[in-house]
């Protein structure tokens, strides 16, 4: 096992109980997982990884994974209405079930986090294959979502046992998305502090930025925020509460159509966004957008970049930077019908913060889709 060590407020050095590797994948339980996929390929350019379904032994479900470099989505469906699958998506439509982390030892990630308190989904379980065997485990954490352990050892299938290589003719291009930067979920009123503790003292986390409703209160929507951090970085999940504004803050809209707390954005990272977000949009992905008088200013707030302002202004990129750098983002719209998951697409230019400068821009852009919606 690795011992990569962590180093706390107090400068002690403390051995990492729990070491990641990164995101193995994000699984959705979705009303459709073959049409799902379809979307994920054509709009967002992934490509068709592996299959499981009844062709492969598996009776209640079917699942499409898709990559495109380092990222990889599984979408599920269930294939009866009397199915936990079934339940869930009938309960908080397409969403994010799975956040699954890679390991060198889904037995030990179990145990030390079990031992702390963790509700268990998954005792440790090896399933093999003539390519290999892979273990996995997993944890509950906040509403239905779930953090799966996964240890490939030598895995070479398409994806895990179960599964076989899907191929197919239809393979669009990809958009340059690369891999997940964080996932934040979304918590019940004065939730957010139980949450931070749970993946401090079950996940051995740390908390990294915190934004309160001072930060974020536009003049409706008002949230507060802790970015949680794993020891190396690698996974970050901020967590979101809903907080006191004049009118519904986006959190509460989010908790009442998700029927409870789930995951309210993946952020993806690339090396390119305004290529990136160019192809996103010309294949049919729908972005916020800020007022164009956002542009004025910016060279003022963020100082000198790279880019031109025009592209950036023209797609409705953000810039906002902080200590180390700076970093370009734009938000998706809600990519189901119900105001609940959406997606970011971020590019970091040495900056490791969340865009704090561009919160009032962005969840004003929110709020106009939420008044669109007669949700405000
Ligand atoms: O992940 C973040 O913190 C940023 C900003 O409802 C953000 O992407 C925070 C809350 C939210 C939308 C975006
Ligand atoms: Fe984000």
């Amino acid at each position: 096992m690795s011992t990569l060590t962590a180093v706390n407020a107090n400068n002690e050095t403390n051995i990492d109980f729990l070491p990641l590797q990164g995101t193995d994948y994000v699984e959705f339980y979705v009303g459709n997982a073959k049409q799902a996929a379809h979307y994920y390929k054509t709009a967002f350019g992934f490509q068709s990884l592996a299959y499981a379904g009844p062709e492969t032994g598996v009776k209640d479900r079917a699942s499409y994974a898709v990559r495109q470099d380092k990222l990889t989505f599984v979408f599920t469906t269930p294939l009866r209405a009397n199915n936990e699958i079934a339940d869930h998506v009938y309960k908080h439509g397409d969403g994010v079930k799975m956040l699954a982390l890679r390991v060198d030892d889904a037995t030990s990630s179990w145990e030390e986090t079990t031992k702390r308190g963790a509700k268990s989904y998954m005792e440790p379980t090896r399933s093999k294959d003539e390519f290999g065997e892979v273990v996995m485990s997993g944890i509950h954490t906040y509403g239905e979502t779930i953090h799966l352990f996964i240890e490939r050892k030598n895995y070479t299938g398409a994806f895990m046992p179960g599964y076989k290589a899907w191929n197919t003719i239809y393979n669009p291009p990809a958009t340059g998305l690369m891999y997940v930067d964080h996932c934040v979920g979304n918590v019940g009123w004065n939730q957010m502090d139980k949450w931070v503790s749970f993946y401090e003292d079950v996940m051995g986390f740390r908390n990294i930025l915190s934004f309160d409703d001072k930060d974020i209160s536009t003049e409706y929507s008002a949230l507060m925020s802790k970015v949680m951090s794993n020891g190396n970085g690698f996974v970050k999940f901020p967590i979101n509460e809903p907080a006191e504004g004049k009118k519904k803050s986006q959190v509460e809209e989010y908790l009442e159509f998700y029927d409870g707390e789930g995951c309210q954005h993946v952020a993806l990272a690339t090396a390119d966004i305004v290529t990136t977000v160019t192809d996103l949009r010309n294949r049919g992905v729908e972005f916020l957008k800020v007022p164009t008088t956002y542009y004025d200013e910016l060279e003022e707030r963020v100082g000198k970049i790279d880019e031109d302002i025009e592209p950036l202004k023209e797609l409705g990129i953000l810039v906002d930077r902080d200590n180390e750098g700076y970093l370009l983002q734009i938000f998706t719209k809600p990519v189901e019908d119900r105001p609940t998951l959406f997606f970011e697409i971020i590019q970091r230019k040495g900056a490791k913060s969340f865009g704090k400068g561009n919160f009032k821009a962005l969840f004003e852009a929110i709020e106009r889709e939420q008044e669109l919606r007669g949700n405000l």
